[in-house]
C-alpha cells in the first residue's frame, strides 16, 4: 500500500472498479484518464464531479477498461474554466480538457488543428496564472489522425506550432525548462488535453542519447515539439518522475524502421538514460526499470506479443504496464512507452 504521507499518488483500476470506490476514496481524487470505456461507462464518468477524461484507445493487453487516477491530498476544489475541468489541493492542480478543431475556421496562416491546440495551451497557461499553480510537470496530448496530413502538413506538426505559440504568449521557455509529455493519436475525438502543474518547479530532464525535442531540426517540422524527456517533481518527502512518451529514436532520427523488437529495445534504452539521469539529480536515486508503472501505445494490435516480451525482458519480471492501440506521431515509430516512477501508485485489490 501507499505511503500515506504522499501528497499525490496514482492509482491504475478499471473504470468499473473506479465507479465503485467508496466515497472517501473518491474524495481524495483530482481527476483520471479513461481508456476504452464502453458507451455506458463513458456517460457515467461525463457524470461526475471529478474531472475524467475518456481517450477512444482500445485496451490490448487485457479486456478491462483502465483509469489513470490521481489522488491528491487534504481539501480538493473543483472549477470549470473556459473547456478545462479542474481539481486541485494545496499543491497540485489536475485538468483535463476537450476541444472541438472543426470550431474553428482555417485562416490564411493558422489551420483548425492548431487554432484549437494554441487556444487550448492559452486557457491553460491562463487557469494557472490566475490559480497560482504556474509549474507544469506533465501534460498528455492526444489527437485524432494525428499522421494524417492536411493544408500541406501532417496534423502532429499542426499541432507542435499551436503550442509552441501558446508557450510563446505567455512568455514560457520553449526550450530547457518545459514539461514532460506524450503526444498520441486516437482514430476520432476532440483534442484532448490533460495535464498536472504545481507549485514547486519541477526539474526537466533530458536524455543524452536524444537531441532535445525542442531542438529537432526542421525536417520534422516548422516548430521543435515543446517537451522535455522527464520532469522530476519533489512534494515534500517525495519524489515523482513522470517520463514522457519515449521511442525509437537516437540522436533526432528514428531507427530500426520496421523492426518492432528492436524499437522497443532502443526506447528502452531511451528510458534506462533518462532514468540514469533522473538518478544522477533525485535526492533518493533508486530510479529503475522495475519500478516503472508503463503506458505502452502500439500501433499495430498485432505487434503487442513482441512488445510485451522485450519488456518483460528488460525489466525481468512482469513489469506494471498497460497496452493501448495508438498511432505514434511519426509514421515510422510502432511503439512508444510513457512511465511514471516514484512510489506514486498502488492498486486496490490488485496490482497494475
Ligand atoms: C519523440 O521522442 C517521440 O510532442 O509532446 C514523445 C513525447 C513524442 C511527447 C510531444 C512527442 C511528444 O519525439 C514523440
Amino acid at each position: 500500500m501507499r505511503d500515506p504521507v504522499s501528497p499525490l499518488y496514482g492509482a491504475n483500476l478499471s473504470i468499473a472498479a473506479f465507479l465503485k470506490q467508496p466515497p472517501e476514496w473518491k474524495s481524495s481524487v483530482l481527476g483520471a484518464l479513461c481508456f476504452s470505456a464502453d458507451t455506458a461507462e463513458s456517460r457515467m464518468l461525463a457524470g461526475m464531479e471529478t474531472p475524467c477524461m475518456t481517450i477512444p484507445m482500445q485496451r490490448l493487453d487485457a479486456g478491462d477498461s483502465i483509469c489513470e487516477v490521481w489522488h491528491g491530498s487534504g481539501l480538493l476544489t473543483q472549477g470549470q474554466c473556459g473547456a478545462i475541468h479542474y481539481r486541485h489541493d494545496d499543491d497540485v492542480l489536475f485538468g483535463v480538457m476537450a476541444v472541438d478543431e472543426t470550431a474553428f475556421t482555417a485562416s490564411t496562416d493558422k489551420t483548425p488543428l492548431q487554432q484549437a491546440t494554441e487556444a487550448a495551451y492559452r486557457q491553460v497557461f491562463a487557469l494557472l496564472d490566475n490559480l497560482h499553480y504556474p509549474y507544469l510537470f506533465r501534460f498528455w496530448n492526444y489527437i485524432a489522425d494525428i499522421n494524417a496530413h492536411s493544408f500541406g502538413l501532417e496534423r502532429y506538426r499542426q499541432f507542435n506550432l499551436g503550442r509552441q505559440d501558446a508557450f510563446l504568449a505567455h512568455g514560457r521557455d520553449v526550450v530547457g525548462n518545459v514539461p514532460a509529455a506524450c503526444a498520441l493519436g486516437s482514430a476520432q475525438g476532440p483534442l484532448t488535453i490533460a495535464f498536472l502543474a504545481g507549485r514547486v518547479a519541477p526539474l526537466a530532464i533530458e536524455n543524452p542519447r536524444q537531441v532535445s525535442a525542442y531542438q529537432y531540426p526542421q525536417q520534422y517540422g516548422p516548430r521543435s515539439p515543446t517537451f522535455s524527456r522527464a520532469s522530476l517533481v519533489r512534494l515534500g518527502q517525495d519524489e515523482v518522475l513522470f517520463v514522457s512518451g519515449t521511442a525509437s529514436i537516437v540522436g533526432h532520427e528514428t531507427l530500426h524502421p520496421a523492426d518492432v523488437v528492436a524499437q522497443t529495445r532502443e526506447t528502452l534504452a531511451n528510458i534506462a538514460a533518462v532514468l540514469e539521469q533522473a538518478n544522477q539529480q533525485a535526492s533518493q536515486p533508486g530510479f529503475n526499470l522495475a519500478g516503472l508503472y508503463y503506458k505502452v501505445y502500439v500501433r499495430h494490435a498485432a505487434d503487442l506479443v513482441p512488445i510485451r516480451t522485450e519488456l518483460e525482458r528488460a525489466v525481468g519480471a512482469v513489469p506494471h504496464a498497460i497496452y493501448l492501440q495508438a498511432d505514434v506521431c511519426r509514421q515510422d515509430l510502432l511503439v512508444e512507452i510513457e512511465a511514471t516512477a516514484g512510489h506514486p501508485f498502488f492498486m486496490p485489490g490488485k496490482r497494475d
